[in-house]
């Protein structure tokens, strides 16, 4: 489970499929602009790395983390094959963060399991600042790049199901 044993951008590329045809829905937050700019950036490229097209790929932003239910919950009735929700929550001096980390996890949760389209985690909730610097394209790799791989394999799970 802990990240500090496993690289976020560490994939087998020859088990990934191609996204040639998929399109690919990004809600992204603009709280901790600086992390989730560069995880959006680094689900952007892995995408188009596997063959989607750029005009497939649709990104809107949304206020903070706890709004990327609403943006998704609308995504996903677009003509999408798989939404990337992106957000960063760090832990504050009060119990704050607890509740959006909590409320939007669950939120994102259910959409994931009660819409038709996949939903894919990319919320990075940290104790500080390094961490997320960390995982945003630092020493632990990208979890943007994660993303992008979890969704084409979604989408390929979901044509073969
Ligand atoms: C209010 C708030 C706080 C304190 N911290 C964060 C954060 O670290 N990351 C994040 O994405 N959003 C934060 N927010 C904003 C909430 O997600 C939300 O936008 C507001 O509570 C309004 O609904």
């Amino acid at each position: 489970m802990a990240s500090k044993y496993h690289n976020l951008s560490d994939y087998d590329i020859n088990s990934v499929p191609n996204g040639k045809g998929m399109k690919v829905g990004i809600v992204v937050s603009e709280w901790n602009k600086e992390i989730t700019g560069a995880l959006l950036d680094g689900a952007v490229n892995t995408l188009l790395k596997h063959g989607v097209e750029e005009k497939d790929i649709r990104v809107k932003t949304v206020p903070g983390s706890f709004e990327l239910i609403f943006g998704a919950s609308q995504m996903v009735k677009t003509d999408v094959d798989a939404v990337i929700a992106i957000g960063c929550v760090i832990r504050g001096d009060t119990p704050h963060f607890d509740y959006i980390c909590a409320g939007a996890t669950q939120g994102l949760a259910h959409l994931n399991a009660t819409q038709d389209v996949p939903v894919i985690y990319g919320l990075i909730t940290t104790n500080d600042m390094q961490q997320a610097l960390d995982r945003c394209g630092g020493a632990l790799g990208n979890k943007g790049d994660e993303c992008a791989v979890t969704a084409l394999k979604m989408v390929e799970f979901k044509k073969n199901v």
